[in-house]
């Protein structure tokens, strides 16, 4: 509520404490609202002395000027420079599942590229009857498909191993974003090459590969390259942008981000992983002995409230409290989400604004009524693998603490009494 006319007297200024201090909250200021005049209904405002803009002013939509903070971020010491770079979506920010491509996080090896629909080739080759190779036009007459998954940075949270570190939901859960693809299964284009060449199915990999210089090469195990892998080249009904990978990239579902080849070039059918840098010295979690774990692609349970936290406060005073966030899994969908406001003693079920669905982002909400208090703030999800998000204790037990990758741990934001939110470790 604006106080800036001046035209609020101090009767009504009164009035509206009294009605904070009587707890009365959110509800009762609308009632407060209509004690006096109020400008903004008894005055004509310019907006509607004069007609708005014309439908040819925005042949292509942006958001409006005042929502100009939903924006990526990065964080200056991980961005050493911004060809190999990382950013975050604003989930603090958005509600509901679907990431918009314009502010969906990017993660670059070598830049983002600008690679033309007519001069894009894909290459199936290696193990398979017959080499192919596909033109954009060629990939858009076999039978699609529409999915909506998630997409998550194995490095997602990975900075809060050692301990509580970057303060916002944006910043240590925002390498995620969650789109619906349009594409073709890689099952379809692998049996159009043919499989036959490639005798037994079961110890057979492809590898996938980009067209920028990185080529952030991955090995994957044919069983999952004939599951529910797409070959996509749209995003949220439009073509991918840019960042993404257009025009075409690899949707690798509930598997982390690396696998997602953007700019996808080539499919290799082999009989072995190659052990590519991406996959061996990068992406891989280092245990206490030294040794590490080998192969880890599917992304964990997880959930994290987007609201509050730290860039998303309390500005409303006790009263209806709407907690919400997003919670996801690779292994399949999310059956439950619950909450805590007393850093773990205490769990109440959220409620998920609709199904879980396969690996995709979940939105909870809790409706609450806040005395006030301060609060611990978790959440902690569970999937229908029967797998319950661990807490950071649990975690490290397992891993120990030189792990970079693959941190799902249950996440604390302290929301002191004035609503300023901050991340935290319980123990
Ligand atoms: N060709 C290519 N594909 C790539 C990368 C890359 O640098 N080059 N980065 C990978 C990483 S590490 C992640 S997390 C995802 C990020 O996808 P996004 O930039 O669309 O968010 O793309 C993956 N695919
Ligand atoms: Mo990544």
């Amino acid at each position: 509520m604006s106080e800036s006319s001046g035209k609020h007297s101090p009767s009504r200024r009164r009035f509206l404490t009294s009605v904070a201090a009587a707890g009365a909250g959110a509800v009762a200021a609308g009632a407060a609202r209509a004690a006096g005049p109020d400008p903004l209904i008894t005055e004509v405002q310019d907006w509607a002395r004069a007609t708005g803009d014309g439908v040819d002013a925005t042949p292509y939509g942006l958001p409006i000027e005042y929502e100009g903070d939903v924006i990526r971020r990065n964080v200056e010491w991980l961005t050493a420079d911004t060809i190999s770079s990382i950013n975050f979506t604003p989930i603090h920010a958005l509600d509901g599942t679907i990431t918009p491509q314009g502010c969906a996080f990017e993660r670059h090896h070598s830049g983002a590229i600008a690679l033309k629909k007519e001069d894009y080739r894909l290459m199936i080759n290696g193990l398979v009857d017959q080499p192919l190779v596909f033109s954009y036009a060629d990939l858009e007459r076999f039978p699609r498909q529409n999915h909506v998954y998630f997409c998550e940075c194995a490095a997602n949270s990975g900075m809060e191993w050692a301990g509580a570190q970057l303060n916002g939901a944006q910043f240590t859960h925002g390498m995620i974003h969650n789109m619906e693809y349009s594409g073709v299964s890689l099952r379809t284009l692998l049996e159009e090459a043919g499989l036959g060449a490639a005798g037994d199915l079961k110890d057979k990999w492809v590898y996938v590969e980009g067209a920028d210089a990185s080529s952030n090469g991955r090995s994957i195990p044919m069983e999952k390259a004939l599951d529910d892998v797409l070959v996509a080249f749209k995003a949220n009904g439009e073509a991918l942008r840019k960042e993404h990978g257009y025009p075409v990239r690899l949707v690798v579902p509930g598997w982390e981000g690396n696998m997602w080849v953007k700019w996808l070039r080539r499919i290799e059918v082999m009989d072995g992983p190659v052990e590519s840098r991406e996959e061996t010295s990068k992406y891989t979690d280092t245990l206490e002995d030294g040794t590490s774990r080998k192969w880890t692609w599917v992304m964990d349970a997880k959930s994290v409230v987007t609201s509050p936290s730290p860039q998303a406060p309390i500005t409303h005073g006790a009263g209806p409290l709407v907690i919400t966030g997003l919670a996801w899994s690779g292994r399949g969908a999310i059956t439950g989400v619950d909450v805590s406001m007393d850093g773990g003693k205490s769990w109440q079920p959220a409620r998920l604004a609709a199904p879980g669905q396969d690996k995709a982002l979940t939105r909870f909400y809790l409706d609450t009524n806040w005395d006030g208090s301060e609060m611990l703030l978790q959440s902690r999800a569970r999937d229908s693998s029967g797998y319950v998000q661990p807490t950071k204790a649990q975690l490290r037990e397992v891993r120990g603490l030189n792990s970079i990758y693959h941190n799902n741990a249950i996440q604390t934001w302290w929301v002191k009494a004035n609503g300023v939110a901050e991340n935290v470790e319980v123990s």
